[in-house]
C-alpha cells in the first residue's frame, strides 16, 4: 500500500483523474477496508492509478490483468478485485483474457479508460478510434471501423456492460458502486479524454 496517494504523475490536464476520483469515492462509500481492496492495472502513466487509491495494488504485463486478478479473486474471494485497462490493452492485446472472462462470469470489476488511442506511445490508432480519424499510425485517415466494447461484451454473454463519458462523473460513481456490488463480471467502459492527444 502506498501512503502518499496524492503524488499523482500523469499530464496535468488528463480526465483519468475523474476516474480515479469515482474509483476513491465510490470505495468510500460503499465502506470497504483497504485491506479488502486490490487493484490491478499494467504498466503505464495512466495504470499508475493503482498507486493513488488506497488498498492493494499490482502492476502486471500489457494485456495480462484479468488473468491475475482472476487469480487473486479466486485465491480470496472475499476481496474486491478491480482491473484497470485501456483500450488498446483491453481490447487488443487483452481481447482473448476479456472474452473469456465474459463468458467465464468471472467476479471481478473491470474498468476500461477508453481514450480511443495508444497515448504512452504517442498517438498511434487503437480498436476503438472511430474510422477516417488521423493518427501517426493511420495519416490519411484510420480505415478500419472501431469496437463498440458493450457489444463485444455482450456477444460474450456479458451480464454488465456499460459505456459512459469520464464526464459524467457522479453517474461514474455509482456504477462503479453497483459494478461492484454485482455478483459477477462487471464491465465499464469510460471514454475518456485525453488533451494530449485525443483531438477528437
Ligand atoms: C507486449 C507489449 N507490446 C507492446 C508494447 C508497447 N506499448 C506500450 S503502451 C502501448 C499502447 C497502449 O495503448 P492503450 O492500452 O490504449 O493505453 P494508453 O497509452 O492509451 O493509456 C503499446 C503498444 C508493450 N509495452 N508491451
Ligand atoms: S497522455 Fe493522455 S491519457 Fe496519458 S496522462 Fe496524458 S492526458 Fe492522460
Ligand atoms: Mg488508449
Amino acid at each position: 500500500m502506498r501512503k502518499d496517494l496524492n503524488n499523482i504523475q500523469w499530464c496535468p490536464a488528463c480526465w483519468g483523474f475523474l476516474t480515479l476520483g469515482a474509483v476513491r469515492s465510490a470505495l468510500k462509500e460503499l465502506n470497504i477496508p483497504k485491506e479488502d481492496v486490490v487493484i490491478v492495472t499494467w504498466i503505464w502513466c495512466s495504470s499508475k492509478i493503482s498507486q493513488y487509491i488506497d488498498g492493494f495494488w499490482t502492476e502486471t504485463l500489457h494485456g495480462r490483468s484479468i488473468p491475475y486478478a482472476t487469480g487473486i479473486k479466486l485465491t480470496n474471494p472475499k476481496l474486491t478485485v478491480i482491473a484497470m485497462w485501456w483500450d488498446w490493452d483491453g481490447y487488443g492485446i487483452g481481447l482473448g483474457h476479456f472474452l473469456h472472462a465474459c463468458r467465464r462470469n468471472t467476479n471481478i470489476v473491470y474498468i476500461v479508460e477508453d481514450n480511443e488511442n495508444y497515448a504512452l506511445t504517442t498517438w498511434q490508432a487503437s480498436p476503438t478510434t472511430p474510422t477516417w480519424i488521423k493518427t501517426k499510425s493511420t495519416p490519411t485517415g484510420n480505415p478500419t471501423t472501431p469496437f463498440d466494447p458493450v457489444s463485444l461484451a455482450k456477444s460474450a454473454w456479458c451480464q454488465f456492460s456499460h459505456s459512459i463519458q469520464d464526464k459524467e462523473i457522479v453517474k461514474l460513481k455509482e456504477l462503479i458502486k453497483e459494478a461492484i456490488n454485482f455478483d459477477g463480471f462487471a464491465h465499464i467502459d469510460v471514454r475518456q479524454a485525453c488533451p494530449s492527444w485525443k483531438r477528437w
